[in-house]
C-alpha cells in the first residue's frame, strides 16, 4: 500500500493537518488496552522522509558503528506495550489558547512494540568516560510550520533530539529502537523503518525515522530540544517536557449521549508516567462530590489503566461527568490547565455531559 492509501486506511482518525500529516485517534482508540494502528495518532513536524536503512552510531564512543535493520533484527528483541501521547494533547481546552496544532483531546494512544534495547545498542559501541547525552536524529527535515524560536535556527531544521546518557544507557528505561508496531513492521506514518520508543516520556522524545545516535559531551542545544517542546510558565522558570502528566478519560458513555435511566457502567483509561495511576474518582455534578472508580491494574509497565464506576442517575436530565487520576508520586489532574505559553502538558480534569432521558 501507498502512504496516501494508509492514509486512506485510517479514515477513523481526525485530521489535524494534512501536510505535514497529523491526525488524532478517534473516541474508540482508547477504547481496549491496545489502539489497532488504523486508529493509533500521527504526529509528524515534518512530511515523510526517505531514509536509508541504516542507523548509525558515533560520537564520543569506543567503537563506532552501522547497523542495518537485519543487524538491530540480532539483537535480542524487547516487546512492551506503550502509551504514547503528545505534549500538546488537549492543547485546544487552554485558555488563552497557546500557539501551536490545534490538539482536542486524541493525540494519545497505545501499541505494542518491538524492537532492540538502545542500552544494548550503546554497549556495542561504548560510551566514553566523558559522555552526558545521546543525540537522536530523526531523517526528517523541512521548513518549520511553526515559527523557530531559537535564532541560530536557519531554514532548514531537522528532527533531533536528546536523552541524556544516564536514562538512554540504563536497561530498565526500557528504551528501544522500534521495528515493528502490534505486530508489523513501522508504517511510515510511524517511523520506519526504526523509531525510538521511550516510556512514560511525552512522545517528542520518541524519535520517528532513526538515522543517527552521536554520544555528547556538551548538553545538546536544539529547535525541538530546547526552543520548543519547554513549558514556559509565566511565572517559574523554563523547563523541557519530560514525563507524561497523570490523566483520566471517560470512554463510555461517549460524550453527549443519551443514556436511558437506570444503571450506567461509566468507563475510561488514566496514565501517568510517573505512574502506576493508584485511584480514579467520577463525579457526576459540579457539586465536587467524588466517588471512587474500581481502577484496573496496569497490565505492563507503560501502559494506560482501565477504571469503572457503577453510576445510578438520580432521575432525567443533563450531567456533567468528571474522572479525575492520581499516580503513585501523589500527582493529582487539576481543575484548570497549567498555562504555558505553547500549550503543553494539559492534564486538567477533562469535562463532558451526557443527557439521561
Ligand atoms: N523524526 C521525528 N520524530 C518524531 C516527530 C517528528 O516530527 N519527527 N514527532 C514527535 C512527536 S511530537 C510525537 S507526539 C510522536 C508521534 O508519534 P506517532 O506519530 O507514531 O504517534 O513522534 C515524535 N517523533
Ligand atoms: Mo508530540
Amino acid at each position: 500500500m501507498t502512504v496516501d492509501d494508509l492514509r486512506q486506511a485510517r479514515a477513523e482518525l481526525v485530521m489535524i493537518n494534512p501536510q505535514p500529516y497529523n491526525a488524532e485517534a478517534p473516541p474508540r482508540g482508547l477504547v481496549d488496552d491496545i489502539t489497532p494502528t488504523s486508529e493509533h495518532y500521527v504526529r509528524s513536524n515534518f512530511a515523510l522522509p526517505a531514509h536509508d536503512g541504516t542507523l548509525v552510531v558515533g560520537g564520543a564512543v569506543e567503537r563506532p558503528l552501522t547497523l542495518t535493520l537485519a543487524e538491530l533484527r540480532d539483537l535480542p528483541a524487547v516487546e512492551s506495550a506503550v502509551t504514547l501521547e503528545c505534549a500538546g494533547n488537549g492543547r485546544l481546552d487552554t485558555r488563552p489558547l497557546p500557539t501551536g496544532e490545534p490538539w482536542g483531546r486524541g493525540a494519545v494512544s497505545t501499541a505494542r512494540w518491538t524492537g532492540a534495547r538502545l542500552s544494548d545498542i550503546l554497549d556495542l559501541a561504548g560510551p566514553r568516560i566523558d559522555g552526558i547525552e545521546v543525540r537522536c536524529e530523526g531523517a526528517d527535515s523541512g521548513t518549520y510550520h511553526l515559527t523557530p524560536i531559537l535564532p541560530e535556527t536557519g531554514d532548514q531544521l531537522r528532527f533531533v533530539r536528546s536523552l541524556s546518557l544516564a536514562h538512554a544507557a540504563d536497561p530498565a528505561s526500557d528504551i528501544m529502537v522500534a521495528y515493528a508496531m502490534n505486530g508489523a513492521p513501522l508504517e511510515p506514518d510511524h517511523g520506519r523503518p526504526f523509531r525510538l520508543i521511550v516510556p512514560d516520556w511525552f512522545a517528542v522524545a520518541s524519535v520517528k525515522w532513526l538515522t543517527r545516535l552521536d554520544v555528547l559531551t556538551e548538553p545538546f542545544v536544539g529547535e525541538f530540544q530546547t526552543g520548543h517542546y519547554m513549558y514556559e510558565w509565566p511565572d517559574r522558570q523554563h523547563e523541557p517536557v519530560t514525563h507524561l502528566r497523570v490523566r483520566a478519560r471517560i470512554t463510555d458513555p461517549a460524550p453527549e449521549a443519551v443514556i436511558p435511566l437506570g444503571p450506567c457502567t461509566v468507563r475510561g483509561k488514566a496514565w501517568s508516567g510517573t505512574g502506576p495511576v493508584t485511584a480514579v474518582q467520577v463525579c457526576f455534578a459540579g457539586d465536587g462530590v467524588w466517588h471512587e472508580a474500581e481502577l484496573g491494574p496496569r497490565r505492563e509497565p507503560h501502559t494506560w489503566q482501565s477504571w469503572s464506576y457503577t453510576w445510578e442517575p438520580g432521575g432525567p436530565g443533563r450531567y456533567s461527568l468528571r474522572a479525575r487520576a492520581t499516580d503513585a508520586a501523589g500527582n493529582v489532574q487539576p481543575d484548570v490547565p497549567p498555562w504555558n505559553r505553547l500549550g503543553y502538558g494539559n492534564n486538567a480534569v477533562e469535562v463532558q455531559y451526557v443527557d439521561v432521558a
